[in-house]
């Protein structure tokens, strides 16, 4: 299976299955987790300073010998600094989320690293294969997180149609049902984040998947539309005290100040409630907590299955 498909054949991985580079979450144990399993890994840069992110790209070298990636969180200050260690690292492939890394692009491709940013429109994407990135990752805004305003439904076919690189498809994507629908949609590979959340390896504190399992189809808000920079989190005291305060006309320096550390607060320290607890809209279909490899594994065993049913049901 999937010895055909684009992305498997570019990244020289078994599965056509990203994990999404979660800061705070996506550490070298979930990463490392993730290629180990056959899917390609990604370590969150976040806004991690550059020695911290080289250690971790060590410890991930250390505990795997197959491709990974880092993503790079662009508004992150130290993003000029990240960008030299993953060159230097000589990192197989870079993912890029929350703004334009076009500049960047150069010193990457020259190393031979896959390039692949998120993008949340048709009109990035096409400028941003101008430049030469290898795939894109098409991300709908039922994920967790800071996110754009197409939901994966249309956004995924329209970046299909644009471009002439393959497209993963990230945003509500949680289980077999999602990978095929993907898939239809023309995607070559799917990226995940909030399923690699809830998995033994995911370091992220218990109160924050305790969270997560209680959550239900309906518990995430998106906070910080005011502020230019969306991101989609679970209710909370947090998120109710920052959307009073959005909807009261707050300054756009309030806003920024109110989610100043809260994701390490919820992710790492495990203070739920004034904490930002950042999740997709498919938290309200995560039951229970498994392995990374029983994950990838429930996934791709259900791939046939669920194209079958879907077969009998168009009969
Ligand atoms: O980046 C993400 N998700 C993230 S980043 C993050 S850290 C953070 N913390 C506090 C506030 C904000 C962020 C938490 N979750 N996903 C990838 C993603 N990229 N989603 C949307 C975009 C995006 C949006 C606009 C990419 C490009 C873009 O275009 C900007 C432009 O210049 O056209």
């Amino acid at each position: 299976m999937f010895e055909e498909n684009l992305i498997c054949k570019m990244l020289k991985i078994k599965y056509p299955i990203f994990q999404g580079g979660m800061a705070w979450l996506g550490t070298a144990e979930l990463a490392s987790a993730v290629s180990n399993a056959g899917g390609l890994g990604i370590i969150g840069a976040g806004h991690m300073p550059p020695d911290v992110l080289r250690a971790e790209i060590q410890k991930t070298k250390a505990k795997t010998d197959k491709p990974f990636g880092v993503n790079i969180m662009l508004m992150s200050p130290f993003v000029k600094e990240v960008m030299q260690v993953v060159v230097e690292e000589r990192v197989p492939v870079v993912t890029t989320g929350a703004g334009n890394p076009g500049e960047y692009i150069p010193s990457l491709k020259e190393i031979g690293t896959k390039v692949i940013p998120v993008v949340a429109s048709v009109a990035l994407a096409r400028r941003l294969v101008r430049t030469g990135v290898d795939a894109v990752i098409a991300e709908g805004m039922e994920s967790g997180g800071h996110i754009g305003e197409l939901t994966t439904m249309p956004l995924v076919p329209q970046v299909v149609d644009a471009v002439d690189v393959p497209v993963i498809a990230a945003g509500g994507i949680g289980d077999a049902r999602g990978f095929v629908a993907a898939f239809a949609l023309g995607a070559s590979a799917v990226q995940m984040g909030s399923r690699f959340v809830l998995s033994k390896e995911c370091i992220a504190h218990e109160n924050y998947k305790n969270l997560v399992l209680k959550a239900r189809d309906r518990s995430t808000v998106i906070t910080g539309r005011a502020t230019g920079h969306p991101a989609r989190v679970l209710q909370n005291k947090l998120s109710r005290h920052y959307l009073d305060r959005e909807s009261h006309g707050a300054s756009i320096d309030e806003l920024e100040k109110l989610g100043l550390g809260t994701l390490r607060l919820a992710a790492r320290e495990g203070d739920v409630e004034n904490g930002s607890v950042m999740i997709g809209q498919i938290s309200g279909m995560l039951s229970d907590i498994e392995s990374v490899d029983e994950i990838i594994q429930g996934i791709v065993s259900k791939v046939g299955p669920t194209i079958e049913s879907i077969n009998n049901n168009l009969k």
